[in-house]
């Protein structure tokens, strides 16, 4: 029996029918386009998070966390927006999603444990949507595909919980594969498996968690996404997508310098992610870092969504002689990734760390990320 299993079997008194997982998620680029109908390149984590789960005759719902002390327990049909707080909120809104869609989600106990870093901007918490969807799935028999699931799971994380996220990270835990980056159109929901397999190139894609707290349902997030949809609703067009870069004076209309900068960054970024995807099918990865780097002088100058942690992750790794390096995520902290030679990784890392030495910043844990499988119902128990 894996760990969940027993932990299921010691907190509940009985086992488990199943357990399923859903990795956390590096993007590699493609920052803060996903709500302006834009385009994305994210991959799957080797870092999992793990469901236990059985059915209960009864109609209530019972979350248990080998991570977190809190549990909770509600019936299903009291689920509503605003009911749960905290990490159980996120488990309960795939349930509350299910049903909102029409499917039957009876009671059930579930226990969650989690390999992916929390706060660290590698979404633990689409890890958790998508796992406990998918388990909610099989065990009452709905019949979705994988990209159902991950849009029950991106409305139980607007919609339930409250953070107005777009589709990225719930795509990328349900739809990704091993040895690729998954190009998303966020606009059609078309998604390539685009192939990035850094240690087959001699390359090694970095992440430095920098433990700089990120808090997403902050206004800040919000804040950034109305401004784009103000923005677009000003220059006439459905979604900043579809802004023509090229065309003299597109942005003049908009109101402030500030918006200008806003637009900028998602206008160039979706540029950066096509331009990348052409990189990676022509099995050209190294020359992506550049694209990468962009990416973080973006981020952190036109969209303003960096922090001095990781900016300082960025420039040490690109000082050591890193390829490319940007922020990842949402940003006001989380984690940075860099692409580095593989003969480079642990200079690289010790650079990085040296660094946040020299600052005083608390220091950061950096690992060596590999594209891996998208979620996956790991086991039944007999
Ligand atoms: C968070 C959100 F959940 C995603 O939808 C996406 O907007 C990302 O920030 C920024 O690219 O992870």
């Amino acid at each position: 029996m894996s760990g969940v299993q027993e932990s299921f079997a010691e907190v509940f008194g009985y086992p488990p029918e199943g357990v399923w997982a859903a990795p956390g998620r590096i993007n590699l680029i493609g920052e803060h386009t996903d709500y302006n109908d834009g385009f994305a390149l994210p991959f799957a984590l080797d870092r999992v998070l793990s469901v236990a789960a059985a059915r209960r005759t009864d109609g209530t719902l019972r979350l248990r966390s080998r991570q977190e002390p809190r549990g909770a327990e509600i019936p299903v049909t009291d689920l509503e927006p605003g009911a749960l707080s905290g990490w159980a909120a996120y488990p309960a809104g795939s349930a509350w999603a299910l049903t909102r869609a029409g499917h039957h989600v009876g009671g059930m106990d579930l226990l969650v444990d989690s390999a992916v870093p929390t706060g660290a901007g590698l979404s633990s918490s689409a890890a958790m949507t998508c796992a406990s969807a998918l388990a909610m799935v099989h065990l009452y028999g709905i019949g979705s595909d994988r990209s159902d699931i991950a849009r029950t799971a991106q409305r139980a994380e607007s919609e339930f919980v409250g953070m107005p996220c777009g589709t990225l990270d719930q795509t990328a835990a349900m739809l990704a594969t091993g040895g690729h980056a998954l190009f998303m159109d966020t606009r059609s929901a078309r998604t390539e498996h685009v192939p990035f397999d850094p240690p087959a190139h001699g390359l090694a894609l970095l992440a430095i968690d920098t433990r700089a707290p990120h808090r997403l349902v902050d206004g800040e997030y919000a804040q950034r996404r109305s401004c784009c949809e103000r923005a677009a609703r000003t220059l006439g067009v459905p979604a900043l997508r579809d802004v023509d870069p090229h065309a003299a004076g597109t942005l003049d209309a908009l109101p402030d310098e500030r918006t200008r900068r806003r637009v900028r960054h998602v206008v160039t970024e979706n540029e950066r992610v096509l331009e990348t995807v052409r990189l990676l099918n022509a099995g050209q990865p190294r020359e992506v870092g550049p694209l990468l780097t962009a990416s973080h002088a973006s981020l952190r100058d036109d969209y303003e969504v960096s922090a001095p942690e990781v900016d300082t992750a960025v420039d040490a790794a690109l000082e050591a002689g890193a390829l490319g390096a940007r922020i990842t995520g949402a940003g006001f902290g989380g984690c940075a990734i860099a692409l580095v030679e593989a003969h480079r990784a642990q200079s690289c890392t010790a650079a990085v760390r040296d660094a946040f030495r020299g600052a005083g910043f608390t220091p950061p844990v950096a690992f060596e990320a590999v594209p891996s499988a998208g979620a996956r119902w790991v086991s039944t128990v007999p």
